[in-house]
């Protein structure tokens, strides 16, 4: 484009800036109207995994018969569940959508390490997959280590929540006992 160029529009008549500046913004006013532009609207909502049995790394003593993955919006279509652990997939036929749980299966299978992947499309449209890792076997017959595994304990113990709780009163009671004895002291100069 030359049409910028300063020694080409020199000599022809140019409209003032501002009304130039009208004309552009309702040029791309109408441009965007044309285009149908709006704020992007999903058809319906894009769901995650909120949870799932067996949990994300937990531990189960046995495989159970179902497994059960449970999402933020409701899934179109779940296009595969796979369970596979140290003898291959325990998933026993296909996997089932009811709202937003869907529900698979399982065959039993030895204790160990197990993955459960999920490829499920979203009430938006949108494919969702991931991960569950979980384990299948007996607390005693863990290695050292593995007691400290994330999910039971983690929601046992949650030492932050109950902090504010106790040290709050505590330094109360420490300022009172401080201003107590301040005034008592006051009052034992006054009377003696
Ligand atoms: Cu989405």
């Amino acid at each position: 484009m030359t049409s910028s160029h300063p020694g080409r529009n020199a000599g022809l008549p140019v409209a003032p800036f501002g009304q130039r500046r009208a004309v552009l913004l309702l040029a791309a006013t109408l441009a965007a109207a044309l285009l149908g532009w709006t704020p992007a609207q999903p058809a319906g909502a894009h769901g995650q995994l909120v949870s799932s049995q067996p949990a994300a790394d937990g531990l189960v003593e046995v495989m159970p018969s179902r497994a059960f993955l449970t999402f933020s919006a409701p899934v179109k279509e779940v296009k595969e569940i796979a369970v596979v652990g140290p003898d291959g997939s325990v998933a026993n036929g296909t996997a089932t959508a009811n709202g937003p749980e869907v529900t698979q299966t399982l065959w039993s299978g030895p204790a160990g390490d197990y993955t459960m992947s999920y490829f499920v499309v979203s009430e938006d449209g949108h494919d969702v997959r991931g991960d569950v890792r979980f384990e299948v076997g007996e607390l005693s017959v863990l290695a050292p280590g593995a007691d400290q595994a994330p999910a039971p304990a983690r929601s046992a113990a949650e030492p932050e929540d109950d902090g504010p709780g106790i040290a709050i009163p505590a330094v109360v009671l420490l300022l009172s006992v401080a201003v107590a004895l301040v005034l008592g002291r006051r009052r034992a100069t006054r009377s003696g």
